[in-house]
């Protein structure tokens, strides 16, 4: 068994999971921010089998797009405040993946 954990965008979130629910993935939902531009993301938690890992990765990647997120003169950055800096592009996702596996999992 795995343990798929995607950090998606914000925007993808809702047809990210509702494509996994229709094809009767189950899914935990966290409410997350990203490190660098402290700005929200969506976490999920996909426990799956291991033969169904790369179809979870195919729906995840088919509904994540990469954006282009134009930090403002002030924001915070997780390197510390950028207060005066400029304005900059910064490229975010689509999606970023990780596939852990699981010594057990139990439902009591
Ligand atoms: P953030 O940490 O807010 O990062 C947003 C975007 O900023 C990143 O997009 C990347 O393009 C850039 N970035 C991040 N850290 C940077 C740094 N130290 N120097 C320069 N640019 C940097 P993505 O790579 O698509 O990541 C989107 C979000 O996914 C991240 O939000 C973070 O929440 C998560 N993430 C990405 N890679 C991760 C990793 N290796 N471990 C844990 N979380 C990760």
């Amino acid at each position: 068994m795995k343990l798929v954990i995607a950090i998606v965008n914000n925007d993808d979130s809702a047809v990210v999971a509702s494509a996994l629910t229709k094809e009767n993935f189950i899914v935990t939902k966290l409410s997350t921010t990203g490190g660098f531009l402290m700005v929200g993301n969506t976490t999920f938690l996909i426990g799956t089998e291991d033969k169904d890992v790369d179809r979870v990765k195919q729906i995840i990647s088919k509904y994540s797009k990469t954006r282009t997120h134009q930090a403002s003169t002030t924001e915070s950055f997780g390197r510390g405040l950028s207060e005066g800096a400029l304005a900059q592009d910064v490229s975010v996702g689509g999606a970023t993946v990780f596939v852990l596996s699981v010594d057990s999992m139990d439902k009591y």
